[in-house]
Order: C-alpha cells, then sequence, then structure tokens
C-alpha cells in the first residue's frame, strides 16, 4: 500500500466527495435526504448536487441540480431518445460543462466538510458511461471520494441475489478505483446481520447456498471464494433512510473511507491528473474547428440553496432565465447542425 507523505495536510481542509450508486430503487434519494438532513442538524449543511435527470422531485435541498441545465424531456423530444438514451445524452451534456461544477464546489471548498452527489436510477448510466468516468475522474483528482453503495437488504437475503448483487459492486469498485462503503438499506424491515455474516463467514454463506440446488448455487459458492478479498477491505455499514438508524455508522465509515483515500487511493489520482494534463496540452494544439460547437451554449446553474448562502451574490432568477436562453441556444445550434 502506498503511504501518503508529501501534501496530505493539504487535503485536510477539502470536502468528502460522497458518490452515491445503487440499483435502481435502492434508496439512494432517500438515503441522500437522510443525511442532508442529519447534517444540517449537525450545523455542517453538506453541499448537495442531484445528477438525476429523470427524477420528479428531488425532496432535499439541493446546490447544483442537473435539472436545472438539462431538460430531460427536451432532449428525449428533440434526438426522439427513448428514457434510457435521453438520460444518457442529459448526463454526456451536462458532463461537458462539469468544469463549472468543479468551480463551484472549489469556491466552496474551504467551508463544507460534505459534498454528497445522487446518481441516476438506472445505474450504467453513470458507472459504464464515459460521463460518469469523467465526473468520478474529475472528482477524485481534486477532493477526497468515496463511493456509496446502496444495497436494498430487503431485496438481498436470497445468497444468490446477494451474490450478484455483491459482483456489481465489485464490479464498480474496478471502475472507479475508490473507496467503498456498501450500505444495507431498508434494514427497518430486515435486518442486514446476515450480509455481515455472510461476508465474514465463508462457512455461513456456503450453508445459505446449500438449500439452492442449480448451476448458479456452484457457481456462487466458487464466486464467494474470489470475493474474499474483496469482503477483506469492505466496509458494510446497516441503515435506514427512512428512520435514520445506522446514520453514525455510516458517518464514522465515511470518515475511515476519507483516509483510506488519502493514503492509498490519492497517488494513483494523482498520476491520472498529470496525465489528463498532458493529454489536455496535446489536445489544445488541434485547430479550433475540432472542437464540438453544440457544447459552449450550456452553462450549469446553481440552485436557490446556494443563492441563500451569504456568500453568494448571484441572482437566481437571472440564472434561471439566462440558463434557459441559454438551453435554447444549445438547441438551436444542435438543430442547425443536422440540417
Ligand atoms: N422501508 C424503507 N423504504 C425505503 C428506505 N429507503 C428508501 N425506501 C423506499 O424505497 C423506494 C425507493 O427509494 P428512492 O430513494 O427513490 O430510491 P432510489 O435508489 O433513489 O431510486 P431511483 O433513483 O429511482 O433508482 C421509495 O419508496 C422509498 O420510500 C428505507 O430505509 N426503508
Ligand atoms: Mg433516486
Amino acid at each position: 500500500m502506498a503511504e501518503c507523505s508529501v501534501g496530505c495536510d493539504v487535503e485536510l481542509h477539502k470536502p468528502t466527495v460522497l458518490i452515491v450508486l445503487g440499483m435502481a430503487g435502492s434508496g439512494k434519494t432517500t438515503l441522500v435526504q437522510r443525511l442532508t438532513a442529519y447534517l444540517h442538524t449537525q450545523k455542517d449543511p453538506p453541499y448537495v448536487v442531484n445528477l438525476d435527470p429523470a427524477v420528479s422531485e428531488v425532496p432535499f435541498p439541493v446546490n447544483i441540480d442537473i435539472q436545472d441545465t438539462i431538460k430531460y424531456k427536451e432532449v428525449m423530444k428533440e434526438y426522439g431518445l427513448g428514457p434510457n438514451g435521453a438520460i444518457m445524452t442529459s448526463l454526456n451534456l451536462f458532463t461537458t460543462k462539469f468544469d463549472q461544477v468543479m468551480s463551484f464546489l472549489q469556491k466552496r471548498s474551504s467551508e463544507i466538510s460534505n459534498v454528497i452527489i445522487d446518481t441516476p436510477g438506472q445505474i450504467e448510466v453513470f458507472t459504464w458511461s464515459a460521463s460518469g468516468a469523467i465526473i468520478t475522474e474529475t472528482l477524485a483528482s481534486t477532493f477526497p471520494t468515496v463511493v456509496v453503495y446502496v444495497m436494498d437488504t430487503a431485496r438481498s437475503t436470497n445468497p444468490v441475489t446477494f451474490m450478484s448483487n455483491m459482483l456489481y459492486a465489485c464490479s464498480i469498485l474496478y471502475k472507479t478505483k475508490l473507496p467503498f462503503i456498501v450500505v444495507m438499506n431498508k434494514t427497518d424491515i430486515v435486518d442486514h446481520a446476515f450480509a455481515v455474516e455472510w461476508t465474514s463467514d465463508f462457512v455461513a454463506f456456503q450453508e445459505a447456498l446449500d438449500s439452492e440446488t442449480s448451476y448458479i448455487s456452484n457457481l456462487s459458492r466458487s464466486m464467494s471464494l474470489v470475493l474474499d478479498e474483496f469482503y477483506n477491505d469492505l466496509k458494510l455499514v446497516g441503515f435506514s433512510a427512512v428512520t435514520g438508524a445506522g446514520t453514525e455508522d455510516l458517518m464514522r465509515a465515511v470518515g475511515e473511507a476519507r483516509q483510506e483515500y488519502i493514503t492509498t487511493y490519492k497517488p494513483e489520482y494523482d498520476k491520472l491528473k498529470e496525465r489528463r494534463k498532458k493529454e489536455n496540452q496535446s489536445a489544445s494544439d488541434l485547430p479550433a474547428d475540432s472542437e464540438i460547437h453544440i457544447q459552449p451554449g450550456l452553462v450549469v446553474t446553481k440552485n436557490a440553496v446556494e443563492s441563500d448562502n451569504g456568500s453568494s451574490t448571484d441572482d437566481n432568477e437571472d440564472e434561471t432565465s439566462a440558463d434557459e436562453k441559454s438551453f435554447q441556444r444549445f438547441l438551436d445550434a444542435a438543430k442547425r447542425s443536422k440540417t
């Protein structure tokens, strides 16, 4: 393991970024809502970013909402896309302006302890897309960043289902290369003790599989051996986004994961940052007309919460109308480029 030697002090004053991922309906948004409420009661309000362009109502005070910048339904109409294609396209468009989100975060960086990011229900839109990778890399090369992977405990009591969800979690660990916390959510319905046992006691998991006789159960047996290493370092927390049980355990795990990022993961991200810088330098040598023309119209706006903050003097109404105009310009430019 690489040890942090120089530069760790710099990290001390940076907020921790929590990227909340998980299968559709696992409780990501409710968890963000619960954590936000908890941190407000601790007089340590987080900076909250919603990256789900299709959520009907954001149930927490949000600083940056993708929906203020990208009108998902317009994207669907204009490009003749279905719901998933439109979510993917919306995230891609938003990513082209993620540097603006970064500059908002950097401005507030010394005042906040946590940045919480809610992601789209269709997990693969974030975890298997270029835009998800760019957003993750951009955040992780600047701030201590951890993945909070939300699982629905009640829907994971079957050992084969549990195994498939854990394999998915492991694949995300591979892709993000970030400290990882598995949150067993909805413990108000089913206690998560079985998950603790299955991830810490190989024999107990094998016994749970005894009632399964299919080929899949044999595969799961072998897989549980493979996942042993993943389980060894895993932070697994029982939580209920509805009742708030486990909130302090979760925040403790976030603190440990942050430390892990600084000592183990940051050196890798520093190298990546350096590589990207070099790549960008060579890209800037390209002729100007190699740029994508439709990108510059998008303007990321801060939400009302941000404007309420004394440190901001921006007029939110002006921002919103500027945003609508800029989005219209973007659509017009896109139409022109199609004809
Ligand atoms: N009982 C119980 N229900 C929960 C809990 N957390 C979330 N739910 C419910 O689970 C459903 C889905 O919750 P969301 O927070 O919308 O889940 P999500 O992962 O954000 O969903 P998508 O964004 O659509 O993928 C809602 O009906 C919630 O009320 C929990 O801890 N306990
Ligand atoms: Mg959600």
